[in-house]
């Protein structure tokens, strides 16, 4: 099954938030924003906002009828700022005008009155201050202690990874429509319709019936909209509210890079001990996660980050400190990988000092110590259907890793400027929400009476292809072609209480809800069959649009079998919620199951880099990925290769670089992400007889996971500068732009 949106975006008919039809009477929104990263706020002068031209309110805190609080997991976040800014792009007030340019224009004549405060942006000097979002968090597994004497070889240092910018194509966008009785409809780019509906509701006063939030498609999101698109939403709902006109509000490219969170910067001490034979005894890190200012996502971010703190490695004696720490920067937010591909990085970066320390190769440390069937994870749950060896091995072999490693050696040895390196890149990750409450999904469904069928999920369709997916499941549950299925846009009215499209899972909950709803009224179709055909119950299917009597066609096809049951008022549509069975966490113990499985794959990676320039290319990419039996072979092959695209962007060329709290990085030209000519060829490969008995049609989550294999290349990339200096330690502090590597190459000398 191809992605569904295909064809319209080709065509260019597939409509955004920006390309609805605009209603009569629309205005526009645009946020008045702290240029300052601390500062008490003293004032706001509306009236020259309110004397430029086509400029009908200026909305601030003492406009909102309900409370001022946005946020989720922590309340610690205004819509619009009263008292204090805390970071440079901190909306204060709202601006709404005639046009979209006005609106600006009047955002811009809005006077601040500030008073600069001091501000922190490095995470361990906040945590010095005691300045953290939560209380510090500690997992722990083993008797880390006391492994310490055990251990041949120890090894300390440091690793850091910056931030990255989401860059979804589709900016942050909401338009607000009000309806009969105050009634507001939002149309929100959102991950979190029912996230955008409970807080619009808590900001406006209003019960969360008085507000739909509906969902056609996002152009991207890969985290950042999960939280971060509601407070643009809600200051649409606000105008629309505050002025009874619709109101839409779409950032600028410039706007959205400098208003809205990204990737958490973080940084880490680990320390690793080992066995002489390069077996892991102990590891012992610490990390300090750059919340920014406010709480947003980063607990449950920082919670994942825990979990994948060991990697795909089995690791007897383990101790992570969490540390989320408040900083006078825009709040970090989810991002494809959620906390892990930074944890990944530490203990990789901790692999990667045991080896240069030791000289046994990085890659037979990592072999050596992959999770195998049983192992406990230092969370308590124990590898099931481990997959880690199996995907090691295959993606080993089809890069024939021995041969290539002899032919890179062969090839720095005759090359004194041009050195190639190799890594291998092995991925563990959990499917679930960490917060176990969220592990929730319904599907609506209705068999109308021309045998057309409706299909409503919680999912919301972000580029990622669940759509397709889900066309799969409900195609397959039926017996039906996929054509005669259509899947509505994501609206709060058809399916409530959503948890956000988010943590791989999306296709995992809202496809299994969609085959138990598929199922009900299959089964109720199948009443009426077996009555028709005087068959047994249980001999009858539908395959393709037939009903067929143990195994074989009948004459009975879908359409009649339709009219037959409506004609005798059976019931022809089913709602069905699924929760994710058997898995639970215990936060005081820091012990439980909160994955559902986990998904296993490893990548090999080649690098050549140029070590007059220190310029670099990522050469080629083999993957081995546990895909399960998937439900859209093509989609799931867009998300491997995506990914792992992403995830090398963050680790090479993705540079955010802030200067007391201002985005410096806030443009195109300014922020560098991948393009075609920086994509390497990419072998990837599924591993075959993988099903999954834990996900819908034995299927498994694709959407983060190959994020991580981009984690490799910054490992290649040193491989290959240490071919040229053989006698520098490794540094770790990603990205590894061309600059560090010449740096690292020259710098010293
Ligand atoms: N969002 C969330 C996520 O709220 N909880 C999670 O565990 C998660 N994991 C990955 C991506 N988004
Ligand atoms: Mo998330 S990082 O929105 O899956």
């Amino acid at each position: 099954m191809s992605h569904p949106d295909l064809i319209a975006h080709v065509l260019g008919t597939s409509r955004f938030v920006d390309d609805l039809p605009e209603p009569a009477g629309l205005l526009h929104a645009s946020a008045v924003t702290s240029p300052l990263p601390h500062a008490r706020l003293i004032g706001l002068d509306p009236a020259p906002a309110l004397a430029s031209p086509g400029v009908v309110a200026v909305l601030t805190a003492a406009d909102i009828p309900g409370t001022n609080q946005i946020g989720g997991i922590v309340q610690d976040e205004e819509l619009l700022a009263t008292a204090a800014v805390h970071f440079v792009g901190q909306p204060v007030a709202v601006v709404v005008a005639d046009t979209p340019h006005r609106a600006r224009l009047g955002a811009r004549a809005c006077a601040l009155e500030l008073e600069a405060l001091p501000a922190v942006f490095d995470p361990r000097e906040a945590a010095a201050r005691g300045d953290l979002i939560t209380a510090q968090r500690m997992l722990e597994c083993g008797d880390v202690d006391a492994a310490w004497a055990d251990c041949e070889v120890i090894v300390e240092g440091r690793a850091d990874t910056a931030g990255q910018e989401h860059l979804y194509l589709e900016t942050q966008a909401a338009m607000a429509i009000p309806e009969e009785g105050g009634r507001i409809r939002i149309f929100s780019s959102t991950q979190a319709p029912t996230a955008v509906q409970r807080i619009a509701a808590r900001v406006l006063g209003l019960p969360m019936n008085m507000l739909e939030v509906e969902v056609t498609r996002l152009g991207g999101a890969f985290g950042g909209k999960e939280d971060q698109a509601t407070p643009w939403a809600v200051m649409a709902a606000l105008a629309a509210r505050r002025t009874g006109r619709p109101v839409k509000l779409v950032l600028s490219r410039h706007e959205d890079m400098v208003c809205t969170g990204k990737r958490h910067p973080y940084s880490s001490d680990f320390k690793l001990g080992l066995a002489g034979d390069g077996r892991i005894i102990a590891y012992e890190a610490r990390l300090w996660q750059n919340a920014g200012a406010a709480a947003d996502l980063s607990p449950a971010i920082l919670e994942r980050s825990m979990f994948h703190a060991t990697g795909a490695y089995r690791v007897p004696n383990a101790r992570i400190h969490a540390a989320s720490c408040r900083t006078n920067l825009p709040p970090f937010t989810a991002f494809r990988g959620f906390g892990a591909p930074q944890a990944m990085f530490v203990i990789e970066a901790a692999i990667d000092r045991a080896a240069e320390v030791t000289g046994i190769p990085r890659t037979v440390i990592q072999a050596r110590n992959l999770l195998d069937e049983g192992d406990p994870f230092p969370y308590g749950m124990r590898v099931e259907r481990a997959r880690a060896r199996r995907s090691w091995d295959e993606a080993v072999a089809l890069a024939d890793l021995e041969t290539l490693q002899r032919e890179v050696a062969a090839a720095n040895a005759a090359e004194p400027w041009r050195k190639r390196g190799v890594a291998v890149m092995p991925v563990c990750f959990g499917i679930s929400f960490t917060n176990t409450t969220l592990n929730q999904a319904g599907a609506l469904v209705h068999v109308y009476t021309d045998g057309s069928v409706s299909v409503s999920t919680g999912a919301v369709e972000m580029g990622q292809g669940v759509s397709a997916k889900i066309l799969a499941v409900a195609s397959a549950t039926l017996g039906l072609p996929a054509e005669r299925i259509r899947l509505e846009s994501t609206t709060t009215r058809t399916v409530a209480n959503t948890s956000p499209t988010a943590a791989s899972s999306g296709a995992d909950m809202n496809g299994r809800a969609t085959e138990l709803a598929c199922r009900a009224i299959g089964d109720r179709l199948l009443s009426v069959a077996a009555e028709r055909l005087d068959a047994p119950f249980a001999d009858l299917s539908i395959a393709d649009g037939v009903v067929t009597v143990a195994g074989r066609p009948s004459e009975l096809g879908w359409d009649e079998l339709v009219r037959t049951a409506y004609s005798r008022r059976v019931n022809l549509s089913a709602h069905a919620h699924y929760a994710t069975p058997g898995i639970w966490y215990d936060r005081e113990a820091e012990r439980g199951e909160p994955f559902a499985y986990h998904v296993f794959g490893t990548a090999v990676l080649e690098v050549t880099v140029d070590c007059l320039r220190g310029t670099y290319v990522v050469d080629r990419v083999r993957i081995a990925h546990d895909g399960g039996r998937s439900l859209a072979p093509e989609v799931d092959r867009g998300q491997l290769e995506g990914g792992l695209v992403q995830g090398l962007g963050w680790m090479t060329m993705e540079e955010l670089v802030f200067s007391h709290g201002r985005n410096l990085s806030d443009t195109l030209s300014t922020y560098k992400i991948p393009d075609l000519p920086s994509t390497p060829v990419i072998d990837g490969r599924f591993l075959a007889d993988a099903d999954n008995p834990k996900a819908v049609l034995r299927s498994k989550a694709i959407g983060e996971p190959p994020f991580m294999y981009g984690i490799g290349v910054y490992f290649a990339l040193l491989d290959a500068l240490r071919a040229f200096r053989p006698d520098r330690p490794g540094v770790y502090d990603a990205p590894l732009t061309p600059e560090k590597a010449l740096l690292f190459l020259h710098a010293d000398r």
